[in-house]
């Protein structure tokens, strides 16, 4: 299952390739099932229908916890950084993790939850986050993680979504000098969620809150009432573990589907291989385990290779721009996984938050989210990494489960900006927009996988054709990422950026038409068009153009009531940067919106706009020109 050099790598993948049964039934010897599959995998992309290890039964829990605590019971599993510097780190051995879980699914099922049933979590990163997630793996329940900066209503529309019957988060939640809440966004949330019958409530800020009897618990006291033995609930390997909304190019959020068998065996093999990950290391992830990269590299891929995984409450600039290095110094961090724009924005502070920090344990540098720009490559590789780190730019996403294109720490030679190459298992091609297969090396094109590996999406909750027409059909028996990408000369692979209407805002993903639904509900919008544009520190930041009926207050109180409805209905990451109001939008005769146009001006080239004979209206367009040249 290890690789340890460039050789192996290129053997690997070439078995991978010509052997896929028999390279992932391999790996997957190498984990604890409690019946063996039949068959490794069987497969189509017409309908989608994909599963592997058929008819395997086991339990991720058991993989990730039992196995650990009979080899290294009292090796830490998670490390604690609480938000504030001052405040002591508290460490969860394995032994007392799996405890914990254990204590904590049998809270689940003495409030009837059972296997199958989908559970919320709406929390901050805090020990029982991490916990919440595992006691749901443990008895078999579905867990669908609302990252913790969602409004209320993404909150239900999740759990109505996915019919969800008890939300598990806390009182409240401390970020950087901020003391948000956590049970009254969730209470709000509730009021359009009958199915909800249970609350549980973890105590984190003991801020007041209300504790609506017959249905809100509170965590501590449920766990005092129950035993801390939890036999693990038997689980095929293509049972559902956890479902992950995020956003496409069109409609509301989708709940990506992720099942236990495969899941398991690829986050592990990558956490393995990408980071090379020894025995003894620590590891730190600054993901939110509201997104994929925490579901798959803070809890189950290094939980399930044995390691110490730091879960950090903070962020990155508090009490200042160095906590990230005192983080890494304090547990002598040895790989560190963060993403590009928390990379750019920490750049911009002076050295004394970094040079006196001794950053001697760091071996493995990760970067993850969105493309990194050369300058922050070359920043983190310096003043981070000093030169002696390799810098692993992954690429992945929420549906493919795990990494798939990276570099193999200190093994694949990298190049600033290039992800490198595929991992084994992985087959990437490159696609013109008639779906023609681009061969060769120095080529560009749209970034497809052309063969399933474990962790694949395998539906989207509640509506499968759905998940068929968004991945599946815009290159028929292709999995399309919906990225640009290039191959260069020596074949490796650099990824441009989304093709689709998927706006990248500091590594997370945000649909341009759920901004736009959520603009054009607050009063007086009459249509809205919204676009990425550059932007220094967060990658792309969102531009609306907006009509509006009339300006009742002045232009700034209004943007800030937007920027007010914007945050009330999806979430302050949401929030456009810059709105601009016009008269009009370019649109086809056919009445659609000429995006391409509103990019342009966003990213503040009019210089050249290209053919705009088409439009309906092509005045809108030096109206919306002169408007941005007056800003
Ligand atoms: C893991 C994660 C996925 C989108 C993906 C792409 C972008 C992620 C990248 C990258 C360039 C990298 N992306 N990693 N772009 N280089 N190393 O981020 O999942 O939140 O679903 O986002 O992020 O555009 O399609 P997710």
């Amino acid at each position: 299952m290890r690789i340890n050099t460039f050789e192996e790598y290129e053997i690997a993948y070439k078995k991978s390739v010509e052997d896929p049964e028999g390279f992932w039934g391999e790996v997957a010897q190498k984990f604890e099932w409690k019946k063996p599959w039949t068959k490794v995998l069987d497969w189509n992309f017409e309908e989608p229908n994909v599963k592997w290890f058929v008819g395997g039964k086991m339990n991720i829990t058991e993989n990730l916890l039992d196995r650990h605590v009979r080899e290294r019971p009292n090796q830490p599993a998670i490390v604690w950084e609480p938000n504030d510097k001052d405040d002591e780190s508290v460490t969860l051995t394995y032994k007392v993790l799996h405890e914990r879980v254990s204590r904590f699914a049998n809270v689940l099922k003495s409030h009837g939850v059972e296997k199958g049933d989908r559970i919320c979590i709406y929390m901050p990163m805090i020990p029982e986050l991490a916990i919440a997630v595992l006691a749901c793996a443990r008895i078999g329940a579905i867990h669908s993680v609302v990252f913790g900066g969602f409004s209320a209503k993404s909150i239900a529309d999740r759990v109505n979504d996915a019919n969800c019957k008890m939300v598990i988060t806390t009182d409240g939640a401390y970020r950087g000098k901020k003391k948000l809440p956590m049970k009254e966004t969730v209470d709000d949330a509730l009021i359009g969620c009958p199915m909800v019958e249970k609350v549980i409530v973890a105590t984190r800020t003991r801020t007041p809150i209300s504790m609506i009897k017959g249905r809100d618990y509170w965590w501590e006291e449920e766990v005092k009432k129950v035993s801390a033995d939890c036999p693990a609930t038997e689980m095929d390997s293509e049972d559902p573990l956890f479902i992950l909304y995020t956003s496409g190019s069109t409609g509301k959020p989708k709940g990506v589907v992720h099942t236990c068998g495969g899941y398991m065996v690829y986050t592990t093999y990558t956490f393995t291989n990408v980071f090379q990950y020894n025995p003894g290391d620590v590891y730190f992830c600054t993901a939110d385990i509201g997104w994929i990269t925490g579901h798959s590299y803070i809890i189950y891929g290094p939980l399930a290779a044995g390691a110490t995984s730091v879960l950090f409450e903070g962020v990155p600039t508090y009490p200042d721009a160095g906590r990230f290095w005192d983080i890494v110094e304090r547990h002598k961090v040895n790989i560190f996984y963060t993403a590009p724009t928390a990379i750019r924005s920490l750049m911009g502070f002076g050295k004394e938050f970094w040079e006196n920090k001794d950053l001697s344990s760091l071996k493995v540098l990760g970067s993850v989210g969105e493309p990194i720009n050369e300058e922050a490559w070359h920043w983190y590789n310096e003043n981070i990494g000093k030169g002696n780190c390799t810098i692993c730019d992954s690429w992945w996403q929420t549906e493919t489960g795990g990494i798939m294109i990276s570099p193999l720490a200190n093994i694949t030679p990298t190049k600033p900006t290039f992800a490198t190459l595929p991992l084994p298992g992985i087959q990437p091609e490159l696609v013109d927009e008639n779906g023609e297969v681009i061969e060769g090396n120095g080529v560009n094109g749209n970034l497809v996988i052309k063969f399933p590996w474990p962790s694949i999406i395998r539906t989207t909750w509640g509506d499968h054709d759905r998940c068929k027409q968004v991945y599946f059909s815009t290159y028929p028996n292709r999995y399309f990422t919906g990225d640009g990408c290039m191959r260069d000369e020596d074949g490796y692979y650099r990824i441009t950026g989304r093709v689709d209407d998927v706006i990248n805002v500091s590594g997370h993903r945000i649909g341009t038409a759920e901004v736009e639904d959520a603009l054009n509900s607050h009063t007086g919008v009459i249509e809205s068009a919204v676009v990425g544009y550059p932007h220094e520190i967060k990658g792309q930041g969102i531009f609306a153009y907006i009509i509006m009926e009339s300006l009742l207050h002045d232009e700034d109180l209004t943007k800030r009531d937007i920027l007010a409805t914007v945050t009330r209905i999806i979430g302050p990451i949401a929030k456009p940067d810059e709105i601009l109001f016009v008269s009009g939008l370019p649109k086809t005769r056919s009445g659609k919106i000429m995006r391409r146009i509103l990019r342009k001006v966003a990213e503040g080239d009019t210089s050249n706009l290209g053919d705009i004979s088409t439009l309906l209206d092509p005045s809108v367009v030096d109206e919306i020109v002169e408007k941005v040249s007056l800003k």
